[in-house]
């Protein structure tokens, strides 16, 4: 695995304890942790639990013993070791978004295609009971044909102008701001239900113009590096409309810069029998609202996803029991272990699924700059 803080942990605490809950053929080993500083990544290795340590990537292409790279570095470095992961023949998970551009993502998938590997995407909410169960509803027409498509994804940990301008603001490093980082796990979600975007219309917003320059020290927080100040050229907050290849409309929102949303992913449906809302906030919850409920009883149910029919749930624990954000980490490796068993195929979302999430960024962005809607071609 490449890189250690908030994601690196995430995704070593569901290797360590996926097979503590799922019966898999293939038990992740967690071989070699790397990082670029030899005594932090020597730390973390020890902390989270790998064998083995290094400060130059490259080196896990050479071991035979090691068949996974799990890329968890800021979205710049993204495709340079995803391709080489992929052309050493070791199977391939990445960080999201994919990459820094359209044409990035779609070499990162041709190059994980043609090299034969198993190669996964990490969009952890997908994984989620509740959301998957959703998908399930909406593919058998529970809620009729879609109409709206409507996610919000809010945040609030930038707001102070004297948080530091960390990696996850720098445009050469990371592509975008709140675009690549939340905006990207929405059009991932409704990708998921089904539907594919063909015409967007976006707005972005800065509105922090510099900040002292400075690093994250863990989780999402950062310290001032040094006293330099330096421009922000990345979206504080985005916006787009979008419209469907069904018909259907979006409204997508992310922002950093919504006071008291300390992780607001939510996403709401409306068709023509019905409706379905699902908030991160409840992550096991999903609010489903039916027409064919007799009138005076209408109204939004909310369905506890920890029942045994509920997918991944019966995993952990008796029906009623909830699970957590550090779980839908888990189901996702689950299918991306059962991928390179061979008893999945490849999973989804898979390096094919970063793609078209980058073409609509990429064209959300290109409206901003042309003052228009745009359309989508894949
Ligand atoms: C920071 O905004 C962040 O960690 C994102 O990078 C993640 O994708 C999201 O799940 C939580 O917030």
């Amino acid at each position: 695995m490449v890189g250690f803080k908030f994601m690196g942990k995430a995704h070593s605490h569901a290797y360590r304890d996926l097979p503590f809950f799922f019966d898999t053929d293939v038990e992740p080993v967690l071989q070699m942790l790397v990082g670029r500083d030899q005594n932090t990544v020597r730390l973390a290795a020890e902390k989270l639990g790998w064998l083995s340590y290094e400060t130059d990537w490259r080196r896990l292409l050479e071991r035979d013993d090691i068949n996974v790279i799990d890329i968890d570095t800021p979205n710049g470095s993204h495709a340079e070791i995803a391709i080489a992961a992929a052309k050493a023949g070791k199977h391939v998970l990445c960080e999201k978004p994919l990459a820094m551009n359209a044409l990035q993502a779609k070499e990162m998938w041709k190059a994980a295609e043609q090299a034969g590997v198993v190669h996964m995407i990490c969009h952890n909410y997908r994984f989620a009971p509740a959301v998957q169960w959703a998908e399930k509803l909406i593919q058998e027409g529970v809620l009729g044909d879609i109409y709206h498509f409507r996610a919000q994804y809010l945040q609030d940990w930038i707001m102070d102008p004297e948080f530091p301008l960390v990696w996850r603001m720098r445009k050469e490093v990371t592509g975008s701001g709140t675009l690549g980082d939340l905006m990207a796990h929405s059009i991932n979600l409704t990708r998921f239900f089904g539907r594919e975007i063909r015409e967007v219309s976006g707005l972005l917003e800065t509105f922090i113009k510099t900040r002292p320059v400075g690093e994250m020290s863990g989780g999402l927080d950062a310290a001032a590096s040094s006293g330099a100040v330096a421009d922000v050229d990345v979206d504080d907050a985005a916006a787009a409309l979008a419209r469907f290849e069904n018909g259907a409309v979006g409204v997508f929102e992310a922002t950093r810069f919504a006071k008291g949303n300390r992780n607001g992913n939510r996403i709401e449906i409306n068709g023509s029998k019905g409706s379905i809302r699902w908030a991160m906030d409840q992550m096991n919850t999903l609010e489903l609202y039916l027409e064919n409920d007799p009138l005076g009883i209408q109204g939004f149910r909310s369905i506890t996803c920890t029942e045994g029919v509920h997918p991944y749930a019966g995993a952990y624990w008796p029906a009623g029991h909830p699970i957590g954000y550090e779980h839908a980490f888990i189901n996702l490796m689950h299918e991306f272990m059962r991928g390179i068993s061979g008893n999945g195929g490849n999973p989804s979302p898979s390096f094919e699924d970063g793609y078209p999430n980058q073409v609509v960024l990429e064209a959300i962005e290109q409206s901003v700059t042309a003052g228009a809607k745009v359309a989508i071609t894949y």
